[in-house]
């Protein structure tokens, strides 16, 4: 194990609607990974760097909710793709402003550059930083990123 992680929480990483579908459709956007593979590109960083990895999906804004006030209990940091509710939810907002630990947004394409109506992130305001544009090369970047405020956090306990 890598110094500094030893007995941290695990990691989070969290998918929100219609990312179940990656790798059959839009790859010109989302490229071509499943969600499989980009779960196990995540396992594989959060390894490296000494963390437990907890890798979840749901449709559903209530359950994606859930899901983020339980990174905020077992987690030390937390990664999360919101898919659409990105630019929709006040909800996800709160959540994520209700939990100690800290978020990280990642996006496989870059939301900037798209649609009017992808420029804004309620997720953004909420989280500690953003990484987006990089494809499933997003999620990596969010593993390293996490690790490091849950190792940043640590030592100023
Ligand atoms: O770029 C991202 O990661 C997004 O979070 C993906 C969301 C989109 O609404 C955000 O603006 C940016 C969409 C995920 C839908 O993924 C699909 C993949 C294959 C087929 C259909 C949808």
């Amino acid at each position: 194990m890598h110094a500094g992680a030893q007995n941290l929480k695990p990691l989070h990483v969290l998918n929100g609607p219609n990312l179940n579908l990656l790798g059959t459709r839009e790859p010109e956007i989302y490229g071509r990974e499943t969600l499989k593979d980009i779960e196990a590109l995540c396992r594989e960083t959060a390894q490296g760097l000494g963390f437990d990895l907890a890798f979840e999906q749901t449709n559903h804004e209530g359950v994606l909710v859930d899901l983020i006030q339980r990174a905020g209990t077992d987690s030390s940091a937390f990664v999360l793709n919101a898919g659409a509710y990105t630019h929709t939810s006040i909800a996800l907002h709160d959540a994520i402003k209700g939990v100690d630990a800290p978020c990280v947004e990642v996006h496989l394409s870059q939301p900037a550059a798209r649609e009017a109506f992808r420029e804004i992130s309620f997720v953004a305001r909420a989280a500690a930083g953003s990484i987006s544009g990089f494809g499933a090369y997003s999620y990596v970047l969010g593993v390293q990123a996490a690790a490091r405020l849950a190792k940043a956090r640590a030592q100023q306990d």
